[in-house]
Formats: structure tokens, sequence, C-alpha cells
């Protein structure tokens, strides 16, 4: 797996683990501040370093590890900062699939390996003139909005075209937001609940955000990560939406996070700070999960409420330690 150390890698390896595999696990970085956590938390997974930027330590942490299944999460996720680096997130989360893909095939796995793509629904863009009353499903036609999702795209058809071009077991996970406990403090949900849960325990008194009307597809990772395997136990490699067929704009999200700890107004706390605008906006994201539904049996535990409920619940638990 690439990107065990972020939110994705984290709830993947709990299952993988659960499930009896030998879990190897791609680390970067001479020192990466998250490795002694990763090694506290998830003592059975094997660590190799590499980079998806750097294709040897790719070909070697395959020969080492002899793959029967490949889940490549590692990438610039946050689309604000792709933005500020726009290069450096067509490096990894565009060239650095195909790094990985060519490092399966010199190393002659093409046949007895199966690989996962984290493809996004921020590859469709959530413009006027493209937005599916349903849903958008993997027929969808596609208008990123950001270099995070043009990279994406790029990531999402090389994945194809080594599918069709060497026959190899690919597919293509089209992941709408899933978040959770584990959820990095740079996105919006887990900014917030963090927030919440920190004005609840009197350590801070307001919070800063950018545009408040977008909405989003909201779902749990832990119920996310579970679709990923299923996908590569399918008979056959193909590409899946996964999400809930919700959508709920930011100012939803605050509401339900602030009743949580009894405020009925958020609006005394938060504050706008043009910063955290980006150039152009994913005004809002829906999508259609039928074909996971139907084709894998996939289906998700937690709803919108539950999910809010869930990460303020867990922020108040961990910052009532340090409080
Ligand atoms: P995340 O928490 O931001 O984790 C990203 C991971 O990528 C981290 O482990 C990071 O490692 C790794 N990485 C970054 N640069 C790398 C490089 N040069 N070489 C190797 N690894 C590198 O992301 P996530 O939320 O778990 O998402 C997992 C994947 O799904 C990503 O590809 C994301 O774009 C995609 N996705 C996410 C969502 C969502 O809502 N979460 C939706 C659709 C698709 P370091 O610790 O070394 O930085
Ligand atoms: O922003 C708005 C922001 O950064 C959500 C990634 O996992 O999901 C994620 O991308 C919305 C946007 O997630 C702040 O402008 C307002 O409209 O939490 P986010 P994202 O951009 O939707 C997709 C599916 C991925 O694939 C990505 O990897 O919230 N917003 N104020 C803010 N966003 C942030 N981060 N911080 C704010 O202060």
């Amino acid at each position: 797996m690439t990107g065990v150390t972020g939110q994705d890698g984290g709830h993947l390896a709990e299952l993988l683990h659960s499930k009896g595999y030998e879990v190897f696990g791609l680390i970067r970085g001479q020192r990466n501040a998250r490795r002694e956590a990763l090694e506290r938390e998830f003592p059975f997974v094997r660590l190799i370093e590499a980079d998806l930027t750097d294709q040897t330590s790719l070909i070697h942490a395959v020969a080492t590890s002899q793959p029967h299944e490949i889940y490549n999460l590692g990438a610039i996720s946050h689309v604000g900062y792709s933005f500020r680096n726009p290069q450096l997130t067509a490096d990894i989360t565009a060239k650095g699939v195909l790094n990985l893909l060519e490092a399966v095939r010199v190393s002659g796995l093409s046949d007895s390996t199966r690989f996962y793509q984290a493809s996004t629904s921020e590859m469709f863009g959530g413009l006027d003139y493209n937005r599916p009353g349903a849903g958008y499903n993997e027929n969808s036609l596609f208008h990123p909005r950001s270099p995070y999702g043009v990279a994406k795209l790029y990531a999402h058809w090389i994945a194809r075209n080594y599918r069709e071009s060497y026959g190899m077991f690919v597919s293509t996970g089209i992941l709408f937001n899933h978040e959770g406990e584990r959820r990095g403090l740079e996105f919006v949900t887990r900014k917030i609940t963090n927030a919440v849960a920190a004005i609840h325990l009197g350590l801070q008194d307001h919070l800063a955000l950018g545009d408040l009307w977008p909405k989003r597809d909201w779902g749990y990772a832990g119920d996310y990560v579970r679709g990923m395997w299923q996908m590569l136990q399918h008979h056959e490699p193909d590409d899946f939406v996964l999400a809930t067929g919700e959508t709920h704009s930011i100012e939803e999200f605050l509401t339900l996070a602030f009743a949580a700890i009894g405020e009925t107004d958020w609006k005394p706390y938060v504050r706008q700070d043009p910063q955290f605008r980006r150039p152009a906006e994913v005004d809002i994201l829906l999508g259609d999960p039928s074909k996971a539904e139907r084709v894998l049996g996939w289906e998700r535990t937690v709803d919108f409420p539950g999910l809010v409920s869930l990460m303020v619940q867990h922020d108040i638990q961990v910052l009532s330690r340090h409080a």
C-alpha cells in the first residue's frame, strides 16, 4: 500500500490485517513525522522506504513485497495545496501512478498483481452544465477544477490504459469525500470538528474558514476502504463510484457539529478568511453508488449526522486528554 500514513491508509491497514493479510506500507523521507505513530498503532505493517516520484525505489518495493494486491493511496490530496504546488502535484499524484504501474510491469508481475487506483469525485467539477440530477456515475463527463483534479484524471486514465493495453487487473474507485476520526486537520470536516471540540473545552474561541456554501457528498472512510477491498476481490477489474447519494453544505456540517456541543448558532464562532478560498471551486458534488451496491454488494454503515457526531465525540475525547 502507498499512502499508509494517510487517513485511508490507516483504515485499510486495519481492515487487511483483520483479514489475515501480510501488509507492506511504503513510507517516504529520511524522517517522517508520522512514522513513530504508525509503528505504534500498526506494528504489523512492514515499512518499505520508497517515494512515488522515485521509480527505482518502487521497483525495489515491488521486489521486496511481491504483492498480490496493490492499493495506490499515496498522493498530494489537498486541493488548496495543489493550487500552490501544481508541478509537485503532477509529479506525485499523476506521474507517480505511472511509475508504480511500470514498476509492476517491468518486474514481470502484471499477471499476478491486482491494482487499486484511488480516483476521485474531484474529476467531475460540479459545474452547472454538467450536473446529473441523480448524481455522478462511472460514465459522467469529467471537468476537473484544480491541479489536483487534473492530476487525478491523468492517473485515472493511465490506470485504465494499463488495464486495456496489458490486460492488468487494475480497478479504479471514484470516491466521493470520505471523512472520520483519522482525517487530516487540513480538511474542512476535521478542521471543524477539532475546533468545535476545542471551543467546547475552552481551548479556542473561534474558527476561520473559506467559503461555506459548497456542497459535498460526505461518507465515512471506514466504509470506503471496505469498498476498495471489494473491488479487488471482484472477478474482473472495473471502475466504481463510492458515495452516499446525499449532498450537504459546509453550513449544514457546522450546524450539526455545533449542535453536538449544545450550541444552536455557529455564526458567533466562525470567521471567514479569504486565504482558505480557492482560485476555482467545485460548487457541488453528489455521487450515485448504485453500481458498487449492485455489483459488489457495497453498503455504508454511517449516515451524515452519525459521521459528524462520531468526529466531534472523538475530537472531544482526544483534546480532553491534553486539556
Ligand atoms: P491523505 O490522508 O492526504 O494521505 C496521502 C498519503 O500520500 C500520505 O500517506 C502521504 O505520505 C502519501 N504521499 C504523499 N506524497 C507521496 C510521495 N511522493 N510518495 C509516496 N507517498 C506520498 O489522503 P487520504 O484522504 O487518505 O486519501 C487516500 C487517497 O485517496 C489519495 O490518493 C486521495 O487523493 C484519494 N481520495 C481521497 C478522498 C477522500 O475524501 N479522503 C476522496 C477521493 C480520493 P506522507 O505521510 O509521507 O506525507
Ligand atoms: O474542502 C471548503 C473548500 O479540503 C471541502 C480531498 O480528500 O475530497 C477532498 O477534497 C470544501 C471545499 O475537501 C475551508 O473550499 C471552506 O469546497 O475538506 P476539503 P475537498 O476539496 O472536497 C476529494 C473527494 C478528494 O479527492 C481530495 O483528496 O470545503 N472550505 N473552508 C475549506 N476547505 C478546507 N480544507 N479548509 C477550509 O478552511
